[in-house]
């Protein structure tokens, strides 16, 4: 039985599934039916930070456009382009063990491409999730469901993945944003 997380908490991946080598990160969104006629295409992505909380190289930012980190740890399952049906929308793939030990946090985000031009908005998303998978059984570890309304936000944290000892744990975070992709790759640059 999975584990659901609330806004803010944490767990221990360590200690709800021991011996955990390999996760999948699932990120799932649906589209409400708006008026706006055009695409609507969510991405995600994340962003690999050492101990100063900024992206160890250009490279540790991973998305549609840099699929793999530079250790191979880390590897983006591709872009969706317009989160029909249920389940996971994209996926990022994590061999935890392979991580490079300078990094201490990697963070989750989903943001709504080229949100400016098509006016849209997190406030027409829904069903927004994340959720950790034990790739070798395909076992679902824990899950946060986004839940709250928002309204003029363009991106937002999801979730973060970071060290503690020897251990690696997951807090919910459900932060918003204005400025899309942009404003968070600046806040780790
Ligand atoms: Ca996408
Ligand atoms: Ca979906």
């Amino acid at each position: 039985m999975a584990i659901s997380l609330a806004k803010g908490e944490k767990i221990s991946l360590e200690k709800e599934a021991p011996g955990l080598k390999k996760i999948i990160v699932g990120l799932g969104w649906d589209t409400k039916k708006t008026d706006t006629g055009v695409d609507f295409d969510l991405d995600s992505s994340c962003f690999m930070l050492g101990e100063n909380g900024k992206l160890l190289s250009d490279k540790s930012f991973i998305y549609y456009n840099n699929l793999k980190s530079p250790d191979m740890a880390v590897v983006h399952q591709g872009d969706n382009l317009t989160g029909a049906g249920d389940g996971d929308d994209e996926q990022i793939v994590i061999d935890l063990n392979n991580v490079s030990p300078d990094v201490k946090k990697i963070v989750f985000v989903v943001t709504i491409h080229d949100a400016e031009n098509r006016k849209q908005n997190f406030g027409q998303v829904s069903n927004s999730f994340v959720r950790v998978v034990n790739a070798d059984n395909n076992q679902e570890i824990v899950k946060y469901e986004l839940g709250e309304d928002y309204s003029v936000e363009t991106a937002m944290i999801m979730a973060e993945l970071y060290r503690h000892n020897a251990d690696w744990k997951v807090t919910a975070i459900g932060g918003g944003y204005q400025g899309g992709l942009a404003k968070i790759l600046e806040q780790y640059q």
